[in-house]
């Protein structure tokens, strides 16, 4: 009888050491010592021995029990501790990984990226961007900028009038430049002003070079000693950061109704260094071998315009100050090489994702 328990004993001891998982080790554990093991039912039948064997046989089974429950926890907790480790490990998760976007990022419509670049120029000369109601009254939009009672633009087949609540129907319409925005702010801060207004525009006009619907940025700024001068540096430097540092420009006489003098303003070619001519003497393209790219319309402030605010510190005997007014879309199409101004509006993907 002792040498059975002792066999017993020493197969399960076996086996548990040899136990590689906590499953496994519930098996043996089953196996062994629980309710129909042979070790279990030896003990319940040590009353039925013989009295000199009991104490011994009894004695051997209870030791050899107790050392099987002892090893079985021991080992339980090993494999337990190294099964943790295990799952810890496959589980591990790395929180500084970026994630997978569910739909891969956009990009900015070019006209968009444009205007953003155009307003970080003038930004960085100590512009402000200003902003202001694309619904507009007439007096915004023409009178307060000196516009003439019988000036075209003002014609129903040029601009798009709108009824207005308790207006007449030629009082309220969609603005045809960002202009109204400057006698808006104008109203609202006095002199020094320096900003700028992006924007849509609309006008009554559609073709391969007009869009009803297009974007405009115009600058202003006033204070009691601006000069040409200040108005052709800043336009210099716009036009270097934008079109390339070996840039120059040239202004042309114009008219404007804000402004008095007028200019057009040109910037030198970009593709062909302002020679007019590209390698092996062939005509530039870009500029029609002139040399030069028409990019704004610019001029010093017309001292009608300042009247309508006089009020508000633009007394027109003492302020003085250059406006300029540009098209986003030409400066954007000049730049890439656009060749139609609807491809901005098509929606169209292959053209779109050609830009950012
Ligand atoms: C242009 C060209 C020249 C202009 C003038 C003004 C204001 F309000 F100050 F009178 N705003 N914008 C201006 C001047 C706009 O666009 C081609």
């Amino acid at each position: 009888m002792i040498e059975r328990i002792d066999a017993i004993r020493a197969e399960a001891e076996a086996a548990i050491a040899a136990a590689t998982t906590t499953a496994a080790l519930e098996e043996l554990r089953v196996r062994h010592l629980g309710r129909k093991a042979e070790l279990p039912n030896l003990l319940r039948g040590v009353a039925e021995l013989p009295p000199a064997e009991r104490g011994a046989v009894g004695k051997a089974a209870n030791v050899a029990r107790q050392a099987l429950e002892a090893q079985i926890t021991a080992r339980g907790a090993e494999l337990e501790l190294a099964e943790l480790r295990e799952r810890l490990a496959r589980d591990r998760v790395d929180v500084t990984l970026p994630g997978t976007p569910p739909q891969p990022v956009g990009r900015l419509h070019l006209l968009t990226a444009t205007r953003r670049e155009i307003e970080d120029v003038f930004l960085g000369l100590g512009f402000r961007v200003a902003e202001g109601p694309e619904v507009e009254t007439v007096f915004h939009n023409f009178d307060a900028l000196n516009h003439d009672p019988a000036h075209p633009a003002r014609a129903r087949t040029d601009t798009f009038y709108v009824p207005g609540p308790g207006r007449g129907p030629d009082e309220v319409l969609l603005r045809t430049h960002t202009s109204p925005v400057q006698v808006r702010a104008m109203r609202e801060q006095p002199p020094p002003i320096a900003i700028i207004m992006p924007g849509r525009v609309y006008r009554r006009d559609s073709d391969a070079t007009h869009t009803p619907q297009f974007h405009q940025i115009e600058g202003l700024a006033v204070d009691e000693d601006i000069t040409l001068a200040d108005l052709k540096g800043t336009l210099l430097a716009f036009a270097k950061a934008i079109f390339g540092e070996e840039r120059e420009v040239r202004l042309r006489p114009h008219f404007f109704p804000f402004t008095e003098p007028s200019v057009e303003v040109d910037v030198s070619c970009f593709q062909c260094a302002g020679t007019g001519a590209l390698d092996g003497a062939a005509r530039c393209n870009l500029c029609k071998g002139t040399g030069w790219l028409e990019i704004l319309g610019s001029g010093m402030v017309d001292p009608n315009v300042f009247a309508y605010v006089r009020e508000y510190g633009y007394d027109p005997e003492r302020v003085q100050g250059f406006a300029f007014g540009m098209g986003v879309e030409r400066i954007a199409m000049l730049r890439h090489g656009v060749p139609d101004l609807r491809l901005f509006y098509d929606n169209d993907l292959r053209f779109l994702r050609q830009f950012g």
